[in-house]
């Protein structure tokens, strides 16, 4: 009689997979955190799928996952890694090679990722070590899992080896878990990053005028957002945590004069400091991605004064450290005399690395997409048949100015609150036209016209408030706002792509 080999059960082995799968991640991980965070393998794939997604795809995520959108892809990677390494598990019951030639297939996907996306060579070495430990890991776990004779009589002996079995596999998994989140805690206390920067701010040249009193109505969102609150969006999925020592910008393309900036150059140069608004074109209305912020930073002017313009300048185009983002900013708002700046400060501290540690753009009254690099290291002036921007090539508009819009902040939509007294606010912002007038509509009534806050200057958003009057129970409302240029919001609701939401915010709330 023929003795057939001794072959697993499907359910470990599915698990030995999963885990050995568990080990690459997290080994991949930890040593990403100790040599370059953004190498880590599944952020790695992450990253390309960000890249790759169609346009839909992209917009759908950002709106129904909202900011949570970084974690959920990094969390769906890591799932369908951990889903492979199971299929492959199975897989070796019949064909062990195949399925080790998958496992290391799965590292060099994000190897050769890391390659295409112009990552140093160094950036290989965390996929390496997550091939070899997955590799490690899936040999011996297939060796625990085998049993030792196709069909053993001794039911103790198999009682224990399953515990062995059982031992080993949840095992691998703590540690792969654990090194996973030591590789994260690492990549957290990495040196760099504006808390390591160990310089003060210069005093601006140009201080921001004192904003009048009466700009924050009553009870109404705060006028300056706190650095907490700003609202975020990059396409990055790590912070980047940029040491000055080795960082430089650099300003060249159509100039006479290019030049290198170190971030102490950058210091000693004259800085304004102003309190802008800013707004993300994937803003839905009503949605929350529009902050106030007091921003110091060199003036264009200067730059434009140092490196002198060639004639026949389109576009200033600007590079980041962040994987490949790159930005289209039309020439016309650098030069226009409004207060375009390359910013260091942010609310009186140190550009947080999140908003762009060392160094970002800022350009009032035009979107994020098209005028707030982050991480900033190069501006290149240029034309737009020459360089083609990060979010051009995803078919988003070109040049895209901030468009019109109101919003309702209170009551919050569906609470309830006590008529008599409430008051209804909120913000509207046209940085750099103005708002000229703001009006709400309860129920379907006659449009009123709110009360509007003191106006902070041409590229702040604007508050307004308006008692409501009206019998107790449920109701809508809607906000528009018209600018100074005239021109009141249309009704007619766009999509966020390709140049921003368009249509008036409305909330139903209940009174008693
Ligand atoms: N390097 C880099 N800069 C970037 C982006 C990015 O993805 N990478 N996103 C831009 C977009 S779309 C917006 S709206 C603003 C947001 O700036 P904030 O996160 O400081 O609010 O940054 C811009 N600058
Ligand atoms: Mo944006």
């Amino acid at each position: 009689m023929e003795t057939s080999p001794a072959v697993p059960r499907r359910l470990p082995a599915i698990l030995s997979g999963v885990v050995a799968a568990l080990a690459a991640i997290g080994s991949g991980h930890l040593a990403a955190g100790l040599i370059q965070p953004s190498a880590s393998p599944a952020l790695v794939v992450a990253s390309a799928l960000v890249d790759l997604a169609p346009t839909p795809v992209k917009e759908f995520v950002v709106r129904t996952l909202g900011t949570y959108d970084k974690p959920v892809l990094i969390g769906l990677v890591t799932l369908v890694v951990l889903l492979l390494g199971g299929a492959l598990g199975l897989l070796a019951r019949s064909r062990p090679r195949p399925a080790m030639a998958g496992i290391v297939l799965l590292g060099v996907v994000p190897g050769a990722l890391a390659l295409i996306r112009a990552q140093p060579l160094v950036a290989l070495l965390p996929s390496l070590v997550a091939v070899l430990v997955g590799l490690g890991a899936f040999i011996l776990l297939r060796r625990l899992i085998q049993p030792a004779e196709p069909e053993s009589p001794l039911q103790a002996g198999e009682r224990r080896r399953r515990r062995q079995v059982l031992l080993g596999l949840a095992g691998g998994g703590v540690l792969a878990a654990a090194a996973a989140g030591g590789g994260q805690v690492i990549a957290d206390r990495r040196p760099g990053g504006a808390s390591a920067a160990g310089r003060a701010l210069p005093a601006p040249m140009s201080p921001a005028p004192a904003l009048p009193d009466g700009v924050q109505a009553p009870d109404a969102t705060p006028f300056q957002t706190s650095i907490e609150d700003f609202y975020r969006v990059d396409i990055s999925l790590t912070t980047p945590r940029i040491e000055v020592e080795g960082w430089s910008l650099t300003i060249d393309g159509m100039v006479e004069q290019p030049i290198t900036l170190s971030y102490d150059d950058l210091l000693a140069m004259p800085m304004i400091e102003r309190d802008i608004t800013f707004t993300c074109v994937s803003n839905e209305v009503g949605g929350p991605y529009v902050s106030t912020g007091r921003w110091l930073g060199v003036p264009f002017s200067e730059i434009l004064d140092r490196v002198r313009l060639q004639p026949g300048v389109e576009q200033a185009f600007s590079y980041s450290l962040d994987s490949g983002y790159t930005c289209s900013t039309p020439i016309g708002p650098l030069t226009d005399g409004r207060d375009a700046m390359i910013a260091v400060g942010m609310n009186g501290e140190v550009l947080p690395d999140k908003n762009g540690f060392p160094a970002r753009m800022l350009v009032p009254g035009l979107f994020g997409f098209v005028s707030g690099t982050k991480w900033l290291r190069r501006i290149e002036f240029t034309t737009y048949a020459e360089r083609t921007a990060y979010w051009t090539e995803r078919d988003w508009a070109t040049d895209a100015p901030i468009l019109t819009q109101s919003r309702i902040d209170h009551p919050k939509a569906l609470s309830t609150s006590p008529g008599d007294d409430l008051v209804l606010s909120g913000i509207a912002w046209a940085q750099h036209r103005g708002i000229e007038r703001v009006e709400v509509r309860i129920d379907d009534g006659e449009w009123r016209r709110a009360e509007l806050a003191t106006d902070g200057g041409l590229d702040l958003w604007r508050q307004w408030t308006l008692p409501f009057k009206g019998d107790p129970g449920r109701h809508t409302a809607e906000v528009r706002a018209t600018d100074a240029t005239g021109e009141t919001q249309t009704d007619k609701r766009t999509k966020v792509f390709p140049d921003g939401a368009r249509g008036w915010h409305q909330i139903v709330f209940n009174t008693e």
